[in-house]
């Protein structure tokens, strides 16, 4: 209902617009030409100011509005460079924005069509051509130098003691894989990728590394104030890894795996009480369209101490074990017998 209102209130202003407009050109044939020109440069001269005014208002208005409202404090060490970056560059654009509007809308008012004066020709300068050139050119050169600086700590080596988690991006949902107590992924092959024999990534089970790689669906964990190195990979089409609280964001495509790694610096507890918000969770979502249910491949990650993660981790079994009940040492040999699926098999249970 409020948006009809809207759309009418917004329809009945063009037209009166329309309506004036088209009377003040009546008007205009009755009192000469020249006398409606030189008023409906004076009214337009008057509204380019008002123009300003009210738009630098509206700028102010909207980012008291906004402000702190959209994200808070970053959550990880590389998300504090991000911050700064984008607030550096905000400083510059919004001084050059000032200044520019300022001097367009001043100059468009002050230097309208007057008696008193007569026009000045001044077609061309070359020092101005220069110093508008050089200025935004040293200028954004050393913006995104800045950029590239962090864009490669960012996806180049994580440190070494970083923990390692694969995600992988699908069609609608997010699967991550720890690499257990070896600390090393075991290889995969796409044509392995079998959910239904419990081989959801596709792991190579002759592999040994494969061995105690922990396979979750939706929820990552993560240790606070410890590197975390992501191997980002997609099994359809392309998605991406956005993690907002971060600052992070990177492309899942299939066949080529990515990388980033950052710290978190607080833990999901430690969030709830900064954000004053009790049902705080850190998100990741897919900030790249891939088909109807884009919208619902949001997941969630849970930072907590490395004892937490631990015994979580610990809690879980081995993909391998759940995909080779037959090799798991702690299921009974009989029970076995009954439930041992063949490899590339389907299971019905
Ligand atoms: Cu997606």
């Amino acid at each position: 209902m409020q948006t009809f209102f809207i759309v009418a209130i917004l329809a009945l202003g063009f037209l009166i617009t329309f309506q004036i407009a088209k009377a003040s050109e009546y008007v205009a044939v009755l009192r000469g030409y020249e006398r409606s020109r030189k008023q409906t440069n004076k009214i337009n001269g008057f509204m380019l100011l008002a123009f300003l005014i009210i738009g630098l208002i509206g700028v102010y208005y909207c980012n008291e509005k906004l402000k702190g409202k959209i994200l808070g404090e970053p959550a990880s060490d590389h998300g504090v460079l991000v911050d700064r970056m984008l607030y550096v560059t905000l400083a510059i654009t919004f001084l050059v924005f000032i200044i520019t509007q300022v001097a367009l809308f001043w100059f468009s008012y002050k230097y309208q069509e007057s008696d008193k004066r007569k026009a000045f020709y001044f077609p061309h300068n070359n020092k101005l051509e220069l110093i508008w050139t050089v200025i935004p050119a040293i200028t954004l050169t050393i913006l995104v130098g800045f950029g590239i600086f962090y864009w490669f700590k960012i996806t180049g080596d994580a440190p070494d003691d970083a923990m390692q988690v694969e995600v992988v991006g699908k069609q609608f949902g997010w699967e991550f894989r720890y690499p257990g107590k070896d600390g090393v992924l075991g290889k995969k092959y796409f044509k392995n990728v079998n959910p239904a024999a419990n081989n959801p990534v596709g792991q190579i089970w002759d592999d040994r590394y494969n061995h105690d790689d922990v396979f979750v669906e939706q929820e990552m964990h993560l240790v606070v104030n410890k590197p975390v190195k992501l191997v980002i990979g997609a099994k359809d089409v392309i998605h991406d890894v956005g993690l907002a609280h971060f600052r992070m964001k990177m492309d899942a495509v299939p066949g080529t795996p990515t990388t980033m790694w950052f710290t978190p610096k607080y833990t999901t507890k430690q969030m709830k009480e900064k954000t004053g918000n009790p049902d705080f969770v850190y998100e990741i979502s897919c900030d790249q369209m891939c088909g109807k249910g884009h919208w619902s491949m949001r997941g969630t990650i849970v930072v907590e101490t490395q004892e937490e993660f631990d015994a979580w981790l610990a809690s879980k079994k081995p993909q391998y074990y759940v995909a080779n009940p037959d090799k798991d040492p702690s299921v009974k040999k009989d029970s076995v017998i009954a439930s041992a699926p063949v490899t590339g098999a389907v299971i019905n249970r």
